[in-house]
């Protein structure tokens, strides 16, 4: 007989819980998160463990949700930004009844193809609001969702939209960086339908948080115009009465839930070991005892199941009802609800893009990509009502605000652009928010340079497949005097190398406003359009078709024979290219010029387009940035006119001399390409 102990018996006894119906609830989220766990083999079971009871409060007496109408508009947004504890979130998805959360994909929790990916992904299962793991992004995703509420409201009223937006948040979401941002974002907007419940454990991997942190976490909130409160997050009562105070204050409100990682566990709560790894069977059957869970992995009794079953049903009269409330609606407002909730844009955006689109072929201005992106939105704002412009504090650089838009403010949510301050990566990450909330087309502004401080957000937009649109002036060494520390080099390469992602750099007006025009029009792709800082000549004059569409075409055919070389150029410098290829055809050269403002669009066309457009010649790529990539439009031994280090601080022109990006260049390095083959 084993003389060992079994770890329940070192383990003191938990205390009574308050509410041991509630208990017995929480005791299911706990079992099911360390049992799937286990069976994958991998995952983090400590943060459910610890924010069961928190989670089941929430779920239980204020979630508004509908597991039958997981899309219904005015339901409570429920985001798990801890995303690790993906377990928590899946495990509430199954036990109230979301029919696509079934025990099946609980028990194949971490496995390909199943809707229980390690960290929640956003259209895996419906209940599941956005992808978070990357810590801090789900609490700045939260506070656009949050806007987008208080937008929407402004416009449609409370009948039609009144509802919050509910975070779980851990020690490592409150650290990161991007946590300053979004809540200083949603403290100075005062979102007060926006409420954290943080999961104060005082552990990360590494060990107690007073190994890194000090911070007081509530005084920082309140400094930031927030509401607070800390409650022992294992009393049912106290977590249930903060929410309470939260539903009617006037700021966002954070709750500090002081909880024990892994509760129940009986040798590895309130410890690292429990964040990241399975619990192990010993520690599980000792965790069962201690619950008093004695119930085989994957089991929730009858009378538990049905406890959780009338949670998931509660908010199936108040969603009835709402529904009834839009279809009482009058015509026009439900029909531009149902518009805007179904991401289709509104009659006449194509047409007005067409008026301004035509207007630059036939007046020809010699404008910076970032003005003809400015006139663009100054056309579409007053079109598309749901259009919700921003800048990261780059406003008058960047062009974003259009003429019509007026500042959205606490005191007025009706209007159409945000100051998102000098927030680059809680703008990034509130637009993720905003568009997943639906009825709301976001998009922002910054230097080019600077979507290095929003990566990971950008990432995010891609990996989702959400509608967000990045516009990113000051594209290259164009910018001229702020310098190399200013001067995009690599970001272009970097960008394009996202999949799902599209990167536009349009070559003049005519191409700008083509970019727009794809951007707005694909509901599930995210865009970057990167535009120039300084002045480009006209070179379109055609408008019938979007030939940007096809991500690159023939601008120039070779004049006067077939082609001896072709110019393959994106932005500005597809203008240099143009200029080459005169001096190219006043030496007998035949050159073509390519313009591929789309690389991702181009590379989805037909291999027999593509060889088109690229043809035989010799080919040399011009780009004022890193020529990283360049090599699939050019060949392995291609030529390629780029930066090859960073940039200068001068005038632009002297830098496109000085970096030998000039037509003079092009040209010779075609005819020496041209003679050599
Ligand atoms: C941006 C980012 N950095 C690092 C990680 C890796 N990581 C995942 S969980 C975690 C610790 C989080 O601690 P806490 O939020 O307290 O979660 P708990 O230990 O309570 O589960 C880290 C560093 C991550 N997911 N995202």
């Amino acid at each position: 007989m084993s003389t060992q102990q079994s770890p329940s018996a070192e383990a003191p006894p938990l205390p009574a819980p308050r509410d041991p119906e509630l208990r017995e609830m929480a005791n299911a989220v706990r079992a099911l998160s360390m049992d799937a766990v286990e069976k994958a083999k991998s995952g983090h079971p400590g943060m459910p463990m610890g924010m069961a009871d928190v989670a089941t409060v929430l779920f239980k007496k204020f979630l508004k949700f509908d597991p039958r109408e997981p899309a219904w508009p005015d339901r409570d947004r429920f985001v798990l930004s801890a995303g690790h504890g993906s377990m928590l979130l899946y495990a509430l998805l199954y036990l109230t009844g979301y029919p696509e959360m079934t025990l099946e994909e609980l028990k194949r929790f971490r496995q390909l193809g199943s809707r229980t990916a390690g960290h929640p992904e956003y259209g895996h299962a419906p209940g599941i609001e956005t992808t978070t793991g990357p810590l801090g992004q789900g609490l700045a995703n939260a506070v656009g969702m949050a806007l987008a509420e208080r937008i929407m409201n402004a416009r449609f009223g409370d009948e039609l939209v009144d509802h919050r937006t509910y975070v779980i948040a851990g020690d490592g979401c409150l650290m990161e960086g991007i946590s300053h941002e979004a809540i200083g974002l949603a403290g100075h907007l005062k979102l007060r339908k926006l409420i954290v419940l943080w999961d104060d454990n005082s552990v990360t991997i590494d060990g107690p948080t007073g190994l890194s942190v000090s911070d007081d976490q509530l005084e920082r909130f309140e400094a930031h115009g927030w509401s607070v409160a800390a409650v022992d997050g294992h009393d049912t009562d106290a977590v249930a009465a903060a929410l309470e105070v939260a539903q009617t204050s006037n700021r966002p409100s954070l709750i500090a839930c002081r909880t024990t990682i892994a509760f129940g566990a009986p040798t590895k709560a309130g410890t690292a070991a429990a964040h990241g790894a399975p619990l192990g069977a010993a520690e599980i059957e000792g965790a069962r005892k201690r619950l008093g869970w004695p119930y085989p992995p994957f089991e929730v009794p009858e009378a538990i199941r049905a406890r959780w079953q009338a949670v998931g049903a509660r908010g199936a009269e108040a969603s009835r009802v709402w529904r009834e409330r839009l279809a009482e609606a009058p015509a026009d407002v439900r029909h531009e609800f149902e518009r805007r909730q179904s991401r289709e844009l509104p009659a006449g955006w194509r047409d007005a893009l067409a008026a301004v689109k035509t207007k630059f072929a036939a007046d020809a201005p010699k404008i910076a990509t970032r003005q003809a992106s400015g006139a663009v939105l100054d056309a579409l704002a007053s079109v598309m009502p749901e259009l919700i412009g921003g800048s990261a504090d780059l406003t008058p650089s960047n062009n974003t605000k259009a003429k019509s838009q007026a500042e959205l403010t606490p005191r007025n949510y009706g209007g159409g652009y945000i100051h998102y301050g000098v927030r680059e990566h809680g703008m990034a990450a509130a637009m993720n928010g905003l568009a997943l909330h639906g009825g709301v087309v976001p998009y922002g502004g910054s230097f080019l340079i600077f979507t290095d401080y929003c990566r990971n957000s950008i990432r995010l937009s891609a990996l989702m497949g959400v509608r967000v649109i990045y516009v990113m002036t000051h594209d290259s060494i164009g910018l001229g005097e702020d310098g190399p520390t200013h001067q995009p080099i690599e970001q272009l390469a970097a960008l394009r190398a996202i999949p799902g992602l599209r990167v536009y750099r349009p070559g003049d007006p005519v191409e700008t406003a083509e970019c727009w025009e794809l951007a707005l029009s694909s509901p599930k792709v995210p865009s970057v359009i990167a535009l120039t800082r300084q002045g480009l000549p006209t070179l379109r004059r055609d408008t019938q078709e979007n030939r940007s569409a096809r991500g690159g075409y023939v601008l120039a055919e070779a004049d006067g024979g077939p082609r001896a070389v072709t110019l393959v150029a994106t932005g500005s410098e597809v203008s240099i290219a143009m200029s080459a290829r005169d001096l190219l055809t006043a030496k007998g050269v035949a050159a073509a010029v390519v313009s591929l403002p789309c690389w991702q669009l181009f590379d989805a066309q037909d291999a027999a387009y593509r060889a088109r457009v690229l043809g035989t010649a010799p080919r040399i790529g011009v780009e004022a940035a890193s020529p990283f990539g360049w090599e699939r439009y050019v060949g392995e031994a291609g030529t390629v006119i780029g930066m090859r280090s960073f940039g200068a601080s001068a005038p632009a022109e002297d830098l496109y001399r000085h970096f030998g990006i000039t037509a003079e260049k092009v040209a010779e390095a075609a005819l020496s390409v041209w003679r050599s083959s």
